[in-house]
């Protein structure tokens, strides 16, 4: 038996659950709102093609618009100034695509404190129970976010300051760029740096170090709750958009029961 019949095997046997961690792609689903003068992405939208009709008799299709950076997707380096010359969304190699995760939950901190900001620290003491973070695989940080999303308001919780959600230290960036063995850092938030995080300096330092450091970022993932701190693999697949500096993705999780 091959390895992958195994896997199967253990697939139909129910010892391996298969977690969606993409949220609903919809006109509804939350976008990120920058402030002036900066400019705003699209949201998702279909164009319907036909549907049964004398359009198309026997077939229903849409055309879709959206912005590559609208719910959960992959942040490629490409897609800031730091990464400049590195990867592209079409580039990233397939393999990296697939790892293991690591979950970091701070979702009672976040509840109390909406501009809860991860530090150095916190993931010291998550390896200290858990051991090394894991080479090749993902960060996962929870916040409890995702079950605001169904109302765009919550999910990007702004006042006249600003939006406060939560996100990582610069610290805590620098280090995920140059000190962790990670490939990548998700999100369940609208954006891998805190609501806060065009004030920090240097700006929005999660998408400057990481990307700069030609790692990744995946943002608004749903069902983190239902993974272990460790043991899980991530399959995150971006559309390949030549040149694109993201896409919405689907991102699954095998998680051992
Ligand atoms: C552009 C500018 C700032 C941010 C973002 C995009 C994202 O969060 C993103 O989706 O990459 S914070
Ligand atoms: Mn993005």
């Amino acid at each position: 038996m091959s390895v992958l019949d195994d896997l199967l095997g253990t697939l139909d046997a129910g010892r391996v659950e298969v977690v969606d961690l993409t949220a609903p792609l919809s006109e509804r689903t939350p976008v990120l709102q920058l402030p002036p003068p900066f400019a705003n992405t699209q949201r998702f939208a279909l164009q319907e093609i036909s549907r049964y009709d004398e359009r198309g008799p026997a077939w229903y299709w849409n055309d879709i618009s959206t912005g590559e950076h609208v719910g959960t997707h992959f942040d490629a380096p490409a897609h800031w100034v730091t990464g400049r010359d590195g990867l592209d969304v079409s580039q990233v190699p397939p393999r990296q695509l697939i790892g293991p995760a690591a979950v970091i939950d701070k979702s009672a901190e976040c509840a109390a404190n909406p501009d809860f900001l991860l530090e150095v620290s916190d993931v010291e003491d998550w390896q200290r129970q858990h051991g090394p973070l894991p080479a090749g695989g993902w960060l996962l940080f929870r916040t409890g976010w995702d079950q605001r999303a169904q109302d765009e308001a919550r999910f990007l919780n702004a006042d006249a300051s600003g939006s406060h959600t939560p996100g990582v230290s610069i610290a805590m960036a620098r280090w995920l760029a140059e000190q962790a063995p990670i490939t990548g850092f998700g999100v369940e938030t609208v954006g891998t740096d805190a609501g806060a995080a065009h004030s920090f300096d240097p700006p929005f330092p999660c998408h400057s170090f990481l990307l700069g450091a030609g790692k990744y970022g995946l943002t608004q993932l749903a069902n983190l709750a239902k993974l272990p701190p460790t043991g899980a693999v991530l399959i995150a697949a971006p559309l390949p958009i030549v040149h694109g500096s993201g896409s919405p993705a689907r991102v699954l999780a095998l998680v051992p029961r």
